[in-house]
């Protein structure tokens, strides 16, 4: 498939796909169309067996800045619930394999919440993340208020929100919001090779393992850990659980073939 706001790499690496976020002159403002492409890709690598983790990125400049205001100005209330981006959004979430944003400069309002989407983010020192919606008269609509509230608690999650604040990537990742802050220059590579290190596990106990943290976020105590068991006992039923068990115990490197 060909897409004009994004470019995709199957196999920058062996399991390993890159998407890239490309609108450089709008900061990759998220526009409708590159949203949908987004969601077309994600679930095109999701059925692809020959990938296992998928980093999405933009530029050195720019994640992305926003959802594009310019799209948004002139809308109705009834329009944006016709548009429904919410059907978008939830499809990108849903994605089974490991998703790892590689962030530098800008991850803003939707930018920031589709870093928060992804499962794991790295970003460059010049990485600033922020929900500057209440500065055009609106506020976080994917999940802004929500996930990034869990992720760094409530005194900078309002402070960000309410005052439209940005974080630099050093404090977004003492916040526990991201996993890594590396220079510049690396900022790509290093999320690469933590998609690789997830790509060469279990495919279906990494995607079981993904869908069992995740669920933390949308249930109790009890019923999350009730989830987690069922998962843990149905990879019992895989040969990659017989072949990671017996790799340990004759001494060498499992081969896992994702059945
Ligand atoms: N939309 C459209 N264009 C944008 C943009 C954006 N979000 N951000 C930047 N651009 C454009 C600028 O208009 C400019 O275009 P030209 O004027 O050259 O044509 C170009 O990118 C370069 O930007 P600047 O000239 O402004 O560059 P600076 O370095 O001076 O400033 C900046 C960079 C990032 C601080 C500034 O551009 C900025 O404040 N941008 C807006 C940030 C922002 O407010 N983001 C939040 C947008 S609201 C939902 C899903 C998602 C959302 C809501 C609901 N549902 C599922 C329902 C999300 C909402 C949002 O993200």
């Amino acid at each position: 498939m060909s897409y004009e706001f994004i470019v995709v790499n199957p196999a920058v690496v062996e399991y390993v796909a890159t998407i890239q976020l490309n609108r450089p002159k709008e900061l990759n403002a998220l526009n409708l169309q590159l949203m949908g492409e987004l969601k077309s890709a994600l679930e095109e690598l999701d059925n692809n067996d020959e990938v296992r983790a998928i980093v999405i990125h933009g530029n050195e400049r720019a994640f992305a800045a926003g959802a594009d205001i310019k799209q948004m100005a002139g809308k109705t209330a009834i329009d944006m619930l016709k548009i429904d981006q919410f059907s978008t959004w939830d499809s990108i979430r849903r994605t089974k394999k490991p998703l790892i944003a590689a962030v530098s400069g800008f991850a803003l309002g939707g930018g920031c919440e589709l870093t928060m989407l992804c499962d794991m983010i790295v970003a460059s020192e010049t990485a600033q993340f922020g929900q500057p919606e209440i500065n055009i008269g609106v506020m976080p609509g994917a999940g802004g208020t929500q996930r990034l509230t869990k992720a760094v608690g409530k005194a900078r999650a309002m402070e960000m929100v309410l005052t439209g604040n940005f974080i630099s990537a050093e404090e977004a990742r003492e916040a526990g919001l991201i996993n890594k802050v590396v220079p510049v220059d690396l900022y790509l590579d290093e999320a690469i090779k933590l998609a690789q290190k997830t790509a060469e596990k279990s495919p279906i106990a990494v995607q079981m393992a993904k869908e069992s943290v995740l669920k933390s976020f949308d249930t109790g105590l009890q019923e999350g850990l009730f989830f987690e068991r069922k998962n843990f006992y149905m990879l019992f039923a895989t040969e990659d659980q017989k072949e990671g068990m017996n790799a340990f115990i004759e001494k060498r490197k499992a081969i896992f073939k994702n059945k």
